[in-house]
């Protein structure tokens, strides 16, 4: 089954919408496998987005998804990664359709709410990076027989 990545960063903790984004996902019909409330360190912070390490917003990015407990996830489902990235909106909210969790909490694009992996490489990458193996649990029984 498809993962992936997705946190709320630190503006959506602290703004209480934890709660809000867990059921978005879990009505949409994604499974949770994975999950921490955490303070994500320096080191952290710039492997995960390191792919932006040239780019002018990198120290206030680092200093921003530092600055506070982030809810780490992992979800699962058929086409997690995209449709995932779809429910987000886009990266600036002022672009992000409403209905989106974007489009419908943020107004900054330093302060967007939630990440999420944007390819399958990423979410591998950034699963492994956040999550051991043993964190991630398991569904013995087929509890989708309803969605898929
Ligand atoms: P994320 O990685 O956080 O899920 O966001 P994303 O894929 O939608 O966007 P990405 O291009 O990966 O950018 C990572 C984060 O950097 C901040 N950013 N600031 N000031 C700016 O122009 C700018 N551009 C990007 C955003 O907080 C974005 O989520
Ligand atoms: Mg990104």
């Amino acid at each position: 089954m498809e993962k992936t990545f997705l946190m709320v960063k630190p503006d959506g903790v602290q703004r209480e919408l934890i709660g809000e984004i867990l059921t978005r996902f879990e009505k949409k019909g994604f499974q949770l496998v994975g999950a921490k409330l955490m303070t994500i360190s320096n080191e952290l912070a710039e492997e995960h987005y390191g792919e932006h390490k040239e780019r002018p917003f990198f120290g206030s990015l680092v200093d921003f998804i530092t600055s506070g407990p982030v809810f780490a996830m992992v979800w699962q489902g058929e086409n997690v990664i995209s449709t995932a990235r779809q429910m987000m909106g886009s990266t600036n909210p002022k672009d992000a359709a409403p209905a989106t969790i974007r489009g419908d909490y943020g107004l900054t694009v330093g302060k967007n709410i939630i990440h999420g992996s944007d390819s399958p490489e990423s979410a591998e990458r950034e699963i492994s990076l956040f999550f051991k193996e043993g964190e991630l649990v398991e569904y013995s029984k087929l509890i989708n027989n309803w969605i898929y």
